[in-house]
């Protein structure tokens, strides 16, 4: 009998012990890391091209809204984490297909610690975006450890026209630009700061505390 329930407890143990690996294996691994920094040669640029959307469309969240981000091999993956090499200017594309509203920090409206601090809002350089006029802003690119701040306006069209995400550049979109140089090794955490947790707890919760979502790690190896 003694016998018995050791060999149950033995088993149970076992299976317990795969549940949590298989569980912690998942989180370590979801959503991706993408590598910018594989093959790279100094001197080289980066480019990383990002989307941003109103409802993801899929998945366990399809309502929330989202960045993407392309990977090297042009694939669109639900991701916001990506590893970049040290010392090297990074340019970024990002297009931006949500509809927007006023920043509640207004200085979040000011392009910081980009290259020049300034983007270009579909082909215009600037360096301020007015939130409280027009579109608004719809999300922010922000990496606080490194003063980067990019205000993305927002839609004129309301309508989620995209649907399933990754959105076609057919669907009503502004494009931004901006460059800025990565920092020595180490990891830099990203996030949006527009509320844009739709039914949360004034817009912060959801999406804006999700990695993959609105929050992710600039992995900079
Ligand atoms: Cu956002």
């Amino acid at each position: 009998m003694g016998k018995r329930i050791a060999v149950v407890a033995t088993l149970f143990c076992i299976a317990v012990g795969l549940v949590i690996f298989t569980a912690m294996d998942y989180l370590r691994s979801n959503p991706p890391t993408l590598n910018f920094a594989a093959g790279h040669k100094p001197g080289q640029t980066v480019d990383l091209t990002l989307q941003t959307v109103g409802s993801i469309g899929f998945g366990t969240h399809p309502t929330w809204v989202s960045y993407l981000t392309q990977a090297p091999d042009g694939k669109w993956e639900h991701t916001t984490l990506w590893d970049v090499p040290a010392h090297t200017m990074i340019h970024v594309t990002i297009f931006q297909y949500d509809s927007g509203s006023p920043l509640r920090n207004q200085f979040l409206g000011h392009v910081l610690g980009t290259v020049g601090g300034t983007m270009t809002l579909n082909g215009k350089t600037i360096s301020l975006v007015n939130s409280n006029n027009g579109n608004g802003v719809a999300h922010t690119f922000t990496i606080p450890t490194l003063g980067i701040d990019v205000p993305l306006w927002g839609n004129s069209s309301t309508a989620n026209l995209c649907g399933v995400a990754p959105c076609a550049t057919k669907y009503p979109h502004n494009v931004i630009t901006f460059s800025f140089m990565s920092p020595g090794v180490g990891q830099y955490p990203w996030q949006c700061f527009l509320p844009c947790g739709l039914g949360f707890l004034y817009g912060n919760g959801g999406p804006m505390q999700s990695i993959g979502y609105m929050d992710g790690f600039l992995k900079v190896v």
